[in-house]
């Protein structure tokens, strides 16, 4: 029979067939689908999370890994209630106006949800008004802004600008990545964090929430 430990193994591996078989055992043995989620899949992604921080694993790797945990989750989400499903922290992701590139921005929304939170992915080439305007519709905690191009870069200090001219700069914290940007580059926009990779991201959203 499954155990957590070996699913949370399974994730970690990227064997999706693996991950499947072994939820679906554990749901007909009857444990807790909340547990299911949190010390089998979210324990092994949270040890992707880690090890691709280190360099110890890499993108597909990772791909892999997130979309192994995806399938069983997809599994447990109806037997887990409402009130159990309620997300801790809400976060709006999006590359920002002029910019196509989703790989890392993806991959940075597949870690922050694998870490328990909703996120809503915006896309690529977000226009400035339109992250503005969702934040007025979804009310997130934290909006994540990606950019892979120096030309694109300023359109993040836009978004903060907007959101400090419609007044709405208080009521959410801006974070930044990508690698062309910088802490230094953060502090410069007035941003309130900065992650130079996915695993990073997850932490800074969690420090963040946590301080609310
Ligand atoms: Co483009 N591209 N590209 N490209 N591309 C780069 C970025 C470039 C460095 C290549 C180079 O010249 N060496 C260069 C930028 C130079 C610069 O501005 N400094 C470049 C260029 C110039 C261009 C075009 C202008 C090329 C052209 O048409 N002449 C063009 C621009 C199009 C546009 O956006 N308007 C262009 C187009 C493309 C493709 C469409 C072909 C494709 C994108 C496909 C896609 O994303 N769907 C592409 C790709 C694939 C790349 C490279 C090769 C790889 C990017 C990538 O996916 N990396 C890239 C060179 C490189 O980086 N080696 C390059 C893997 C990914 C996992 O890493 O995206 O860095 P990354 O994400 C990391 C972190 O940065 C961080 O976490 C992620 C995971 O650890 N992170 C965040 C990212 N977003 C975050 C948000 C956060 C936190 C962390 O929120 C808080």
């Amino acid at each position: 029979m499954a155990n957590y430990e070996e699913l949370a193994k399974s994730v970690i591996e990227g064997q999706k067939d693996q991950v499947l078989d072994q939820v679906k055992s554990l749901i007909a043995a009857g444990n807790n689908p909340l547990e299911i989620v949190n010390e089998g899949l979210i324990a092994g992604m949270n040890v992707v999370g880690v090890r691709f921080k280190a360099g110890e694993m890499y993108v597909p790797e990772v791909l892999m890994a997130a979309k192994s945990m995806s399938g069983g989750l997809e599994l447990v989400k109806p037997l887990i209630s409402a009130a159990d499903q309620k997300s801790k922290g809400k976060i709006l992701l999006g590359t920002v106006k002029g910019d196509l590139h989703d790989i890392g921005k993806n991959l940075v929304g597949m870690l922050i949800e694998s870490g328990g939170l909703e996120v809503i992915n915006m896309g690529v080439d977000v226009p400035t008004e339109d992250f503005i305007d969702a934040i007025i519709e979804h009310e997130p905690d934290i909006v994540a802004l990606s950019a892979l191009l120096t030309t694109t870069m300023p359109a993040m200090q836009d978004v903060i600008e907007m959101l400090e001219d419609e007044d709405l700069r208080g009521k959410v914290k801006v974070i930044i990545g990508g690698a062309p940007v910088s802490q230094e580059y953060a502090d410069t926009i007035g941003a309130d964090g900065y992650a130079p990779d996915a695993g990073s991201a997850v932490e800074l959203c969690k420090r963040l929430l946590a301080s609310k």
